[in-house]
């Protein structure tokens, strides 16, 4: 039988309409921009997935090396018959690690704004851990994550790998991190964080030579093409991804190869030659940086875990 899934917050998901109205909301701006949050339909995480395979994005296969590496330590961190909560539920692979280390976890709470993803990952995390309470909630972590407890169980702990948080504002992550603090009710959390390195190799993982980031950016596009009827010609835009360094940040963008009218829900929409559309941030930190971050939001970091290239890391944060 199928695992029900119960929704955080009222409104969880967003209305119909909403990418119109985001899209039209966005473009009227200047500079021009579209919420990262819109490259993530079906076509979007398959090729968000090709992403994490390719060879120059280092990312994941470092996280994950990571996680296996110190799988023992975590799961004595976390402690025995914890609840794990994860928010994004993007990485069952990552999540595995997790579970099968920790040997008696009592609860998997994913947290997804994708009701029919979330139904997968339950469908497939069923049967291997039978014993596991599978609790799926779709939910958006911009909002409060106010979580219910489970019967019985008392130690919570957060996971939130893959970066994600790099992909808001400071402010914005900061913000995130309380919400996640109070959402885990005095438990820790698991994070992953990519590091500030040689702008070059930054630059290779969001310009690879297969071309899959930039189908990716302009995934946008085609996407309101299927939806919305839009007439994007996703040839005159060219995918642009530089590196911010004085920011420290992946900045992408869509940027229009010539001057053109497109037609958006029976909206006309101008763009200049070379104008940009923002669609991206990625905000690299430093160990250091990301701990005092941390710090701000009411956690204790305590371990933190690098390659021997310091490409990535993962933190153990204890809630003050
Ligand atoms: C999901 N997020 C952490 C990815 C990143 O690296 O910022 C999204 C991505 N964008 C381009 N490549 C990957």
């Amino acid at each position: 039988m199928d695992t029900p899934l119960a929704r955080l917050q009222r409104d969880a998901i967003p209305a119909d309409g909403s990418f119109a109205d985001h899209l039209l909301a966005g473009l009227a701006k200047t500079p021009k921009e579209i919420a990262c949050k819109y490259f993530y339909d079906q076509a979007g995480s398959r090729l968000f997935d090709q992403i994490c395979e390719l060879p120059e994005y280092y990312q994941t296969r470092t996280e994950t090396m990571l996680l296996k590496r110190h799988a023992g330590e975590i799961a004595a961190l976390m402690g025995q018959g914890v609840e794990i909560v994860e928010f994004g539920a993007g990485s069952l692979r990552k999540v595995r690690i997790l579970l099968d280390a920790l040997r008696t976890p009592r609860a998997y709470t994913p947290l997804d704004i994708s009701g029919d993803y979330l139904a997968e990952v339950v469908r497939s995390l069923a049967s291997d851990y039978p014993a596991l309470i599978l609790r799926p909630l779709v939910g958006d972590f911009s909002a409060a994550l106010d979580i219910p407890a489970l019967p019985d169980i008392t130690r919570r702990a957060g996971f939130f790998p893959g970066s994600t948080i790099g992909n808001f504002r400071p402010e914005a992550a900061l913000a995130l991190l309380r919400r996640m603090r109070a959402g885990l009710n005095g438990g820790g959390l698991l994070i992953g964080v990519d590091l500030v390195k040689d702008p070059a190799r930054l630059h290779a993982a969001y310009n690879d030579a297969a071309g899959i980031t930039a189908l990716f950016n302009k995934n946008l596009l085609a996407r309101a093409n299927r939806e919305l009827g839009a007439d994007f010609d996703l040839g005159a835009f060219a995918h642009y991804a530089p590196y911010n360094a004085g920011a420290q940040r992946i900045e992408m963008y869509l940027v229009s190869l010539k001057r053109q009218r497109i037609t958006l829900n029976g909206r006309p929409v101008d763009f200049a030659q070379g104008e940009p559309v923002h669609t991206e941030d990625s905000h690299k930190y430093t160990i250091e940086s990301f701990r005092e971050m941390a710090c701000r939001a009411g956690f204790n970091p305590r371990a933190v875990w690098t390659d021997e290239e310091r490409l990535f890391s993962i933190h153990w944060l204890e809630s003050r």
